[in-house]
């Protein structure tokens, strides 16, 4: 992968980064909109897409971008951009530290580079197609855990029947296993996995800018990542199943039962 998409990558999330840790001291949850019933949307959302969909701009022109809280911008190039300016903006609207920034790249509609970054928890995960994932610099890999040591984490999109399955397999897991926990910020859910802070992730109806990134760095650290039946996850699919390959036999049978 050219160099040159990894450095201006990196240096925009870290822009803003800065920027969003300025503004998470200072936030008012007051001053959120709502977005639906299940979904805010803060200035500092904004702002932060704004500084890195420059940058994109600047460097590759000809690039895709599809971005939370912005029309897609569709390219001839092949390559296309996969942002969420800040994920977990209802943990950083609560002053709960666990938000981030995601931001990956596909090429033909194949991840090459993921990239998240949690600046409260000073963690900055990467991923190169076929390099492995990295967190500060640092290889990671998935755990070896199995069984009764497994941790789950979930999350969900915002449509009630989404909602409701996510509950289903959450009750359903924390009766039968360890523990199955909602971190807020379906990125870093991903990033744990990747680094084996825990074993699954699970979401029905997630969208594509929360998982595109930690898609690869859970592939890239070993793990697997499908859809709800099985199959590899595709760029777009809104349901998706991450473990540490152990642990997914299990969450695909507590993800299935009705
Ligand atoms: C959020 C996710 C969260 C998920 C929500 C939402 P946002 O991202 O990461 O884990 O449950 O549906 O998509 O909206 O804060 O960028």
């Amino acid at each position: 992968m050219d160099k040159q998409i990894k450095q201006m990558a990196l240096a925009a999330v870290k822009r803003s980064g800065r920027m969003l840790k300025k503004a998470y001291t200072k936030f008012n949850r007051l001053d959120v909109s709502l977005k639906s019933n299940h979904e805010i949307l803060t200035k500092a959302d904004l702002m932060s897409q704004e500084i890195i969909i420059r940058e994109i701009k600047k460097h590759f022109p000809g690039h895709g971008i599809i971005a939370e809280e912005q029309a897609n911008r569709e390219s001839g190039s092949g390559y296309v951009w996969y942002l969420d300016p800040l994920d977990g903006t209802t943990n950083f609207s609560m002053h709960n530290p666990l938000w981030s920034v995601s931001l990956a790249l596909a090429k033909q509609d194949e991840l090459i580079f993921g990239l998240v970054c949690a600046p409260m928890l000073e963690d900055i995960y990467t991923a190169e197609a076929g390099q492995g994932a990295f967190l500060n610099g640092r290889k990671i890999n998935v755990s070896g855990i199995r069984q009764s040591k497994v941790l789950n984490l979930f999350c969900h999109g915002s449509k009630d029947a989404d909602i409701k399955k996510a509950m289903a397999y959450c009750r359903r897991q924390k009766l039968n296993q360890l523990d199955c926990r909602q971190l807020g910020s379906a990125a870093i859910e991903l990033g744990y996995v990747a680094a084996g802070r825990a074993e699954s992730y699970v979401a029905p109806g997630i969208k594509v800018w929360d998982v595109a990134a930690g898609v690869l760095l859970v592939r890239e650290a070993g793990g697997r990542v499908t859809d709800f039946k099985g199959r590899d996850w595709r760029l777009g699919g809104p349901n998706i199943a991450a473990s540490n390959g152990q642990a997914h036999r299990q969450i695909l049978r507590a993800v299935g039962v009705k």
